[in-house]
């Protein structure tokens, strides 16, 4: 932590040494100013533990001095003591306080007494300073855990090579979508995908052009579905998408689509290169009428085996 810093503003030069000669041996490094001109330009650039402000000075005196202090919203909390030999007069004092001072003190000065009260103005800050410690370090670890906490619900619903919703998320957004158009007898159109001799992928190029493979096959089917429709790795080289609002027309139009871009694309990764085909079984609620959420997977399962069967790289609805 910094070093506490005080300082003392005095139009007279022997005050100040006085003032500095007295705080000598303390815990603190002390500016000395001698105008109250000078004590606002440092008072904006220092985080000061106690100011102790001479009241009579030419230009702007002690009170004028604290009332700007007590202006700046930042600044305003520095705790001032003045330090006057001008009357003891009760409405000097008053209108001390009333510009804001924690203290007024009378020149000659007791030198113990006002190291006593610096001293304890000191504590108060440490202890501030503490306090702004521990709260830093709280939002930073307030900070960390809301990161930690953002990665793993990413993690929990998501594929780690794709990016794509896994398997898990699949199981809760299609029950979900199944109850939704249910209620409401809405759309929803299924779309079950797997990579045609995918196998051979990997054996003639290599488990990790594989992973490229569905790594871009996955992008590509993010970029031909609407945002509205979710895209899950359902395991391998399989994959689902849940259209809401589609029936089973619409759905093989999109399975169309993805079919259709797929067979055109080239996947090339250094010397390696590859064009790899899909074939797509697609069903929808309202033409397969499933009871139950495993009827529908099986029925979309069923397409995608017909669109194997038939020669691969079609699709069946
Ligand atoms: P089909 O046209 O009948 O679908 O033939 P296929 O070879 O694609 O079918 P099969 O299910 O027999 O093989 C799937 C292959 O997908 C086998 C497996 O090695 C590969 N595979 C599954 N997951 C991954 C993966 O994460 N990375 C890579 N590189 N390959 C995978
Ligand atoms: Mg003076
Ligand atoms: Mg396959
Ligand atoms: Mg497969």
């Amino acid at each position: 932590m910094n070093t506490p810093e005080i300082l003392v503003v005095d139009d007279r030069a022997e005050n100040l040494l006085a003032m500095k000669r007295l705080f000598e041996d303390f815990d603190a490094e002390i500016y000395a100013v001698s105008s109250g001109n000078d004590a606002l330009s440092l008072v904006l650039d220092h985080d000061f533990a106690l100011i102790l402000l001479d009241v009579q000075m030419p230009d702007m005196d002690g009170f004028e001095t604290a009332e700007m202090i007590r202006l700046s919203d930042d600044k305003a909390h520095i705790p001032i003591i003045f330090v006057t030999a001008i009357s003891k007069e009760q409405q000097h004092v008053f209108k001390g306080y009333e510009s804001g001072a924690v203290d007024y003190i009378f020149k000659p000065v007791d030198g113990k007494i006002l190291l006593s009260k610096a001293a304890f103005f000191l504590t108060l800050y440490r202890q501030k300073q503490e306090l702004q410690q521990l709260i830093e370090e709280l939002n930073q670890s307030k900070e960390l855990i809301k990161k930690q906490n953002e990665a793993l619900s990413h993690l929990a619903l998501h594929d780690d090579l794709t990016g794509l919703y896994n398997r898990r998320h699949f199981n809760t957004m299609l029950k979900q979508e199944f109850y939704r158009s249910e209620r409401y007898g809405s759309d929803l159109a299924i779309l079950m995908l797997d990579l045609d001799h995918f196998k051979k992928v990997n054996d003639t190029k290599g488990h990790d052009f594989g992973d490229f493979v569905l790594k871009e096959f996955a992008r590509r089917m993010k970029e031909t579905s609407r945002p509205t429709d979710l895209v899950f790795r359902f395991g391998g080289e399989e994959f689902i998408i849940l259209l809401p609002q589609t029936d089973l027309a619409g759905g093989i139009q999109v399975g169309e689509k993805i079919r259709k871009s797929c067979e055109k694309e080239m996947y090339s990764k250094g010397p390696l290169e590859l064009s790899v085909t899909t074939s797509i079984g697609a069903a929808a609620i309202h033409s397969n009428k499933p009871q139950k959420t495993g009827d529908l997977i099986q029925m979309v399962d069923m397409a995608l085996y017909q669109a194997k069967d038939g020669g691969r790289n079609r699709v069946v609805g």
